[in-house]
């Protein structure tokens, strides 16, 4: 492993665009549960066609409304880990790097990364169901009793500001995601199972347009058959490591 995380460290000692794509794994270590591990997922407790829709939610507003906040919960409590603070530690080490996620708890932001694109939303955001009014915060509800709340602006259903399947992502955010794998010279990719669209499309975009990928998992997933270097462990034990090595290596003292 130490041999990997050098040749790892050696590749992005030479980046001057870094991309760090990242998913659920990489805020496990915080207590934030990933999606599709067996037993400990979310989704081996909960119906995403229920819990991540909109068809789900307009069947059971507020089921889906109160999963919502005993999810937001466990947001508030959480603290980032050694691997979102690795991750945040690179900006020190690099010219550019930019962390796209696909993670709504904003962990990234609170570690420190300044460069941070949220392809799935952000589960501190709420709009209404017409999406006439977005970037409600929870202030913005704090005296209504109902469940869910209502738009202050227009009285229609209020909503989390994440996307559910079926959803366009965020405009903005994926052609900047499209923009940075197709011009970056590696994309180091931490904790996600490549299993959805079209995140999981990044790394391949990466690659093909030449970049140099590396995937950080406890398991070996999809991403990993893309991958040049696979980094198998936690990310709150292989970032830390991978960071302190590429910290001599960007000296030169590497060999
Ligand atoms: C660790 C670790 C540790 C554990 N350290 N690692 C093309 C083909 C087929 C289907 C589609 C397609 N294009 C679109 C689709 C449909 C769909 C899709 O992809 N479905 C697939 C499931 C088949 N995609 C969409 O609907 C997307 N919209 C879209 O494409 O719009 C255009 C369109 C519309 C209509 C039709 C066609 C196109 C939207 C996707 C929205 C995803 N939303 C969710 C919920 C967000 C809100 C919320 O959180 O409540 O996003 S689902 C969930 O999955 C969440 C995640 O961001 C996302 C990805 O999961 P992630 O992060 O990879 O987590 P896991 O659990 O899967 O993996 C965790 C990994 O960590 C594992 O590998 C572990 O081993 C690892 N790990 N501990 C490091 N300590």
């Amino acid at each position: 492993m130490q041999n990997q995380i050098q040749a790892a460290a050696r590749r992005l000692a030479e980046c001057r665009k870094l991309v760090v794509l990242t998913g659920a794994g990489v805020s496990k270590e915080s207590g934030i549960p990933t999606f599709r591990e067996a037993q400990e997922g979310l989704w081996a407790q909960y119906d995403p066609m229920e819990m991540a829709t909109q068809e789900g939610y307009l069947r059971n507003p507020p089921l889906v409304w109160r999963w919502y906040e005993y999810r937001f919960g466990m947001v508030e409590a959480a603290q980032p880990n050694p691997g979102h603070r690795a991750i945040a530690d690179l900006e020190q080490i690099l010219p550019q790097v930019t962390v796209v996620t696909q993670n709504i708890d904003g962990l990234h932001q609170v570690a420190g990364s300044t460069d941070v694109v949220e392809l799935h939303g952000s589960i501190r955001r709420f709009k209404c169901l017409s999406e006439r009014h977005t970037g409600f915060t929870r202030a913005d509800f704090a005296d209504q009793a109902e469940i869910p709340p209502h738009c202050p602006r227009c009285g229609d259903l209020l909503r989390p500001e994440v996307v559910w399947f079926g959803e366009n992502l965020p405009m903005d955010a994926l052609s900047r995601a499209f923009d940075l794998a197709e011009t970056c010279d590696a994309m180091l990719v931490v904790g996600t199972s490549g299993a959805v669209q079209p995140a999981a499309s990044l790394p391949f975009l990466a690659r093909r347009a030449g970049a140099v990928v590396i995937d950080v998992n406890t398991e070996r997933d999809e991403i990993a058959c893309v991958s040049h270097i696979f980094l198998q462990g936690p990310g709150g034990e292989v970032l830390p490591a991978l960071v302190a090595v590429l910290r001599v290596a960007s000296r030169g003292d590497l060999g």
